[in-house]
């Protein structure tokens, strides 16, 4: 079972870009999370990959079809536990709408990264995804 990889859980978040520009998302909950920006994504389910729930969050949370690409090395710890693996992923189709856990989304260019408040623990992850997206 893939859900806990060694002893903590996996997180995964897309690194969503198109046409130059990575995909930002604002959290509508919970509470103490709720407006600051994230790579969308979420907890792996018992016995699925990292792609595949890669794939099914970007399609609950976001409407879209996605394919995953390579993970962006690195892993960041949420809570005791619990760590973020990024991977990019490529939007195929639809348009990300945002459906579920978000209220805004915003697609940011390489110098645009700055402009929104992501949580902490994305703050370096976007950095690590920013160094292979715009090398
Ligand atoms: N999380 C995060 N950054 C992300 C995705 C998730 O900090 N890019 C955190 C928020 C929650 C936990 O991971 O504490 C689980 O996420 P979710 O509530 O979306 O399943």
């Amino acid at each position: 079972m893939t859900l806990h990889n060694a002893d903590h859980v996996v997180v995964v978040a897309g690194a969503l870009y198109d046409r130059g520009r990575l995909l930002a998302a604002r959290r509508s909950a919970p509470p103490e999370l709720a407006g600051r920006w994230e790579l969308p994504g979420g907890k792996l389910e018992p016995g699925e990959s990292a792609e595949k729930a890669l794939v099914r969050e970007l399609r609950e949370e976001l409407g879209v079809e996605t394919e995953p690409g390579e993970r962006i090395p690195g892993e960041w710890l949420l809570k005791p536990g619990y760590v973020l693996r990024v991977w990019t992923a490529r939007l195929v189709s639809g348009e990300p709408a945002p459906l579920e856990d978000h209220d805004e989304l915003r697609w940011l260019g390489r110098d645009e990264l700055g402009s929104v408040d992501w949580l902490d623990v994305d703050r370096p992850a976007v950095d690590a995804v920013a160094a292979r997206l715009w090398p």
